[in-house]
């Protein structure tokens, strides 16, 4: 990722060549000036715009405020929000641009049903009787456990909230999850085990004021890339932070930071359990802040007693001196800022390694002030809100599954008997409901907001589990993608600038997004079919009235109101009127803070109470519950839990055969499967194709030269990318994950016995312990040469398209 310099001689750069646009450089505790940016599509001008409509961006958590403009009924452009708190008027490459795949001509419009072994079009009273009568049926034959939800983190919190009800509320089932599984499951567990809550402790305004900056495994620059503009005008300006940056590859986060740590994948822990160490080595500890709010400081001191920066050294492959250098940079900060995401979450000891970050900012004492943020991040725009309203694994409002009083609780608010919410075990996650479906006992899935047949690991198993035949699969999307072609009922949805609703950012900033356009078709609002279907199963509350009693958008956001007084996450302050204001508003918001609130625990008081912690923690190396009772003895008083884990190795590791550890990420210019950046002609322009990044000592010792065609393999499956020899360290491979089949010849995955294209051919069925989040970064791999890249060009491997597919309208 090298963004072009422009000279004279060339054209007005592109954001697709100055992803991070212009500097306006700040120095510390000073406001971040405004930069407003807009793209408007080719000859609109801004007089010619009928309508600005509200919004935030829809292809990251970041949050960022905008303005969609409506030319004629069609969104035509976009605006950054100068006066939001987030961006302050900025906008990212894919926000740019990525508006466009709203009005692609190849947006599903009708619902489809499967006849005879074919989806053919049909109309919604049709469709929903086949959902409705099937979920009947199996209500009576097997009971609710027959029926699964697997939904997203890019619906709004209004239509998690509604179908959260549906499921635990209504039909009585624990299967029920987001693809947040995937995503931020590990931050929600790293955020519970250590404050005994989700919700982030920090703000983006700690970017302001911090005098180190740690990035854990995240590659901002190219996923949060607003935020990354805001640390680029810090490193541009007076009195610049410095950054410490923990990734295997050199990217522009690890280009300009002061210290670059790239350890092996999969050994994270070794390297936070060395951190750690060397901080407490040196009397970094703030030892008032440690006796006064926290727990465990002994059994984690002892954890780490033994974990020398040479030891971890030899497992990481980074040099003791520079783990020194590291610790010592965390030990002499006066304001730490930190942000943990997928290099942590989706590695191994997932859980362990993100809690250990919490552990620095609390044996710091670096918590709950300007610059002393972290930021557990997370992916998907509304990934929060999947997990405050209940759509995952977690139960509306932070609720503990395991607390009796707090299942009582949730009873009272929805009306219904408690026995009616299923709490005897843990809620069932995503990974877990797929070995289900293949068991047979879980029989109707319904998939919302996500394409699992692309973004699931080991797709070779996904794709027989979704194409079962004695499995009704409902897959509820935009476009007809890779899952949606094994559906045997699929839903036309209307997205983001087609329906209303409010999210919640990384930092607790609670956004509304407006309807802007009409739909395509006929095609509904997701919290709209949510509503049909409860409607149409008659799903009541104990005192015989509906259960869902909403009706739209802001008659659901006042009833999730309600469910959150009270919460961690209370909304109660919040109206859609108050969020048509300047700037979005960060949770809690409600009496006491009637505009939001900064930061969490600013008191070095937690939400951890036995009585009120959302749940009683898990052991970090097998992942088993712990106990009410357990919890009791071990935080009595609700203090913050510091808790740590031995290192172990990855369960798949290199070896002869595999001789390479292979990671899988993003890019900047798509996002997931590329079912709108794809569909966006300057986005799917940048990165077109799939490729597979490789040291230039690795490619020599392969054979390998730059351009050419290579084929990948894991013990789970082949894939064949363009090589392009890069900084990443020796030993590594990373290959993008976006890349699918909906816009290669054979459709929805690769030809029998063929190689594919999609990185999850090769990733392997495992998870972290604690949160349940696969394990996308961390297997070993195999790389050879298919054709040099002469012939590259000419190979015909599923991964090249045939011609280009026509672009969105
Ligand atoms: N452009 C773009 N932006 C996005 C998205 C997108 O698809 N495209 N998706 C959004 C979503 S849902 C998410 S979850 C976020 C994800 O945002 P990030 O987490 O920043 O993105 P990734 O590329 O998945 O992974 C980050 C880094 O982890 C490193 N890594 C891999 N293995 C290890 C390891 O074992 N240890 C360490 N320390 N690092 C490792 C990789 O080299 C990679 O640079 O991005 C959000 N923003
Ligand atoms: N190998 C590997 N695999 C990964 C990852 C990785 O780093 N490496 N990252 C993981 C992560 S963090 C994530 S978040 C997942 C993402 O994985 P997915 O969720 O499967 O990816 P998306 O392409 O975002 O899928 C969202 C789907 O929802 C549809 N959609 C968009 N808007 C709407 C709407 O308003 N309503 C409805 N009903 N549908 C809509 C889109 O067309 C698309 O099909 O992938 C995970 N998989
Ligand atoms: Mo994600």
């Amino acid at each position: 990722m090298s963004p072009a310099h422009p000279d004279s001689s060339t054209p007005r750069p592109t954001r697709i060549d100055q992803p991070w646009g212009e500097r306006t450089a700040y120095g510390p505790g000073e406001d971040w000036p405004v930069r407003v940016d807009t793209h408007l599509a080719d000859g609109v001008r801004e007089e010619d715009v009928d309508r600005w409509v509200r919004t935030a961006s829809i292809l990251h958590s970041n949050g960022d405020a905008m303005d969609m403009a409506v030319v004629d009924g069609r969104i035509q452009g976009v605006r950054g929000r100068a006066g939001d708190r987030v961006n302050h008027g900025r906008l990212g490459v894919k926000d740019l641009y990525g508006w466009q795949a709203n009005s692609s001509p190849d947006r599903l419009t009708r619902p489809l049903v499967r006849e005879n072994g074919q989806l053919v079009e049909t109309d919604w009273d049709t469709a929903m009787d086949r959902v409705v009568g099937r979920t009947r049926e199996l209500l009576d034959e097997q009971g609710a456990s027959a029926i699964g939800f697997y939904t997203s983190g890019q619906l709004f919190a209004e239509e998690y909230y509604t179908l959260g009800v549906i499921a635990h509320g209504g039909i009585g089932t624990n299967h029920v999850d987001g693809n947040t599984r995937l995503c931020t499951a590990t931050a929600a567990a790293a955020l519970k085990a250590s404050f005994g809550c989700d919700g982030q402790p920090g703000s983006y305004t700690d970017i302001d004021h911090a005098d180190v900056i740690a990035l854990y495994g995240h590659n901002m620059a190219e996923t949060q890339s607003v935020l990354w503009m805001r640390i680029l005008d810090r490193l541009a300006g007076p009195n610049p932070p410095a950054i410490l940056c923990v990734d295997p590859r050199r990217t522009p986060v690890a280009a300009h930071a002061t210290l670059h740590l790239a350890p092996l994948p999969g050994t994270n822990m070794a390297l936070m359990n060395a951190l750690i160490h060397e901080l407490i080595e040196s009397g970094a500890v703030d030892r008032d802040y440690v006796d006064s709010h926290t727990v465990g400081y002994d059994s984690l001191a002892g954890q780490v007693a033994d974990c020398t920066p040479e030891w971890a050294a030899a497992i990481c492959g980074v040099p003791a001196g520079r783990i020194r250098e590291a610790a010592r940079l965390l030990a002499g900060a006066e304001k730490l800022m930190s942000t943990v995401l997928q290099g942590f979450y989706q590695s191994h000891q997932a859980a362990a390694a993100s809690i250990q970050v919490n552990n620095i900012h609390l044996l710091r004492g670096m918590l709950g002030r300007p610059g002393c943020g972290v930021l557990q991040m997370n992916g998907q725009p509304t990934a929060q809100n999947t997990r405050e309203c209940g759509a995952d694994g977690d139960l509306a409002g932070f609720r503990n599954w395991s607390n009796p009083s707090h299942i009582d609780d949730l009873a009272s608010v929805w009306n219904v008997d408690p026995m009616a919410i299923p709490h005897y075990t843990a809620p069932t996650h995503a990974m877990q409901m797929m070995r289900y479906v293949e068991d047979g006992s879980l029989r109707l899935l319904w998939v919302s907001g996500t394409n699992p047949a692309v973004s699931l690991p080991e797709l070779h198993r996904i794709r027989s589990i979704l194409s079962q035949e004695r499995l009704t699969l409902v897959v509820q999307d935009i476009f007809m993608t890779e899952t949606a072609q094994l559906a045997d009922v699929v839903l036309p949805a209307a997205t983001w600038g087609e329906k209303t609703g409010t999210f919640t950012n990384v930092d607790r900033t609670v956004h509304l997004s407006e309807k802007a356009v009409e739909p395509p078709g006929e095609a509904r609002a997701d919290l709209d079919i949510f509503l049909d279907y409860a409607r149409r199963l008659d799903l009541r509350g104990k005192d015989g009235s509906p259960l869902v009693h909403w009706h739209d958008p802001e008659s659901v956001f006042d009833a999730w109101k309600e469910c959150s007084r009270g919460r961690l996450c209370d909304y109660t302050g919040l109206t859609y009127d108050k969020l048509r204001g300047e700037s979005g508003v960060q949770w809690p918001c409600n009496e006491e803070n009637p505009d939001g609130t900064e930061r969490l625990y600013t008191d070095g008081r937690f939400w951890a109470h036995p009585d009120v912690c959302e749940n009683y923690g898990r052991d970090l190396v097998t992942g088993a519950p712990k106990n009410a009772q357990e919890y009791k003895v071990f935080n009595p008083e609700g203090r913050a839990m510091l808790k740590g884990a031995p290192y172990l190795p990855a369960h798949e590791r290199p070896d002869e055969d595999h001789p390479l550890h292979l990671i899988t990420g993003r890019t900047l210019y798509h996002f997931h499967t590329r079912t709108k950046t794809g569909r966006a002609p300057e986005l799917d322009a940048a990165a077109p194709e799939v490729w597979v990044e490789i040291s230039a000592g690795d490619a020599a010792a392969a054979g390998l030269t730059a351009g050419d065609y290579a084929e990948l393999s894991t013990p789970r499956g082949r894939v064949r990318a363009t090589v392009r020899i890069t900084d990443i360290r020796d030993g590594v491979l990373f290959l993008p994950f976006h890349y699918g089949y909906w816009d290669t010849p054979t459709g929805d995955g690769p030809a029998h016995d063929a190689a594919g294209r999609a990185a999850n051919e090769l990733t392997l069925t495992d998870w972290d312990p604690v949160s349940k989040q696969p394990i996308f970064k961390t297997a070993a791999a195999r790389i050879t040469r298919v054709a040099d890249s002469a012939t590259a060009a000419e190979a015909h491997g599923p991964g090249h398209r045939e011609s280009r597919k026509e672009g969105a309208r």
